[in-house]
């Protein structure tokens, strides 16, 4: 219903894909983390287990803890290195997430906000007159029934406009200055008497209705 619907869902798209390769980029460098770590440990515990047999003297001991030392150091180093990295990532992405729903989520919400268009009910118009001819028309998302009302000069007709949708409408006729407003499951009830013969487009006014379908003529003859 909106260009702009497909460029926010291609968005959405990257953000999505982008956030799934954080979570793994977060997933691998924990289970590398603690595999390194569960690493160095079992290592340290084999040279004590070692030095414990006399398979190896104290300074051999040290010498390879030293170096166990100096891996841990060392991964250590890729580790808080990875998590700056994460972080770094993390802010960023953060920061175009934050951006992109932000004004992806605003469009969003416009759109719905206006096309919910909360108005108030009611009529501009003349009241319902007693014995006119009645027609009905009932709105829904986003149509009328009938599209075409046929009416003749002169002659006082009673419009009774059901809201059987989910949404606020309206049945509004501008060249007739007439306008009757409901919430869903009410109706509202005005009388039209046109003086001239013509094709009167009637419309709901709120905000994208009429284009997303609810339009309607009034044929009215001589
Ligand atoms: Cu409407």
């Amino acid at each position: 219903m909106n260009p702009a619907l497909g460029i926010s869902g291609l968005r959405l798209g990257l953000l999505v894909g982008f956030w799934g390769l954080v979570a793994v980029g977060v997933a691998l460098g924990i289970s590398w983390a603690l595999r390194s770590l569960a690493g160095s440990g079992s290592a340290r515990r084999m040279l004590q287990m070692r030095l414990a047999r006399g398979e190896i003297s104290p300074d051999e001991y040290r010498a390879a803890e030293d170096a166990i030392g100096g891996a841990s150091v060392t991964s250590a180093g890729a580790l808080i290195a990875l998590a700056i990295g994460l972080v770094v990532v993390g802010l960023v992405g953060g920061i175009i997430a934050a951006v992109g729903v932000g004004s992806m989520g605003g469009g969003m919400m416009g759109d719905v906000g206006s096309m919910m268009g909360s108005g108030s009910p009611g009529r501009s118009g003349a009241a319902p007159v007693p014995g006119a001819r009645q027609v009905r028309v009932v709105a829904r998302e986003f149509s009328f029934e009938p599209v075409e009302l046929h009416l003749r000069v002169g002659q006082t007709v009673n419009v009774r406009f059901d809201d059987e949708g989910r949404l606020f409408h309206t049945f509004t006729v501008s060249a007739l200055h007439f306008e009757l407003r409901t919430d869903p499951g009410q109706a509202v009830a005005g009388s039209l008497r046109p003086d001239k013969a013509g094709r009167y487009q009637f419309i709901c006014s709120v905000p994208g209705h009429a284009a997303a379908g609810m339009r309607g003529i009034i044929v009215v003859t001589g």
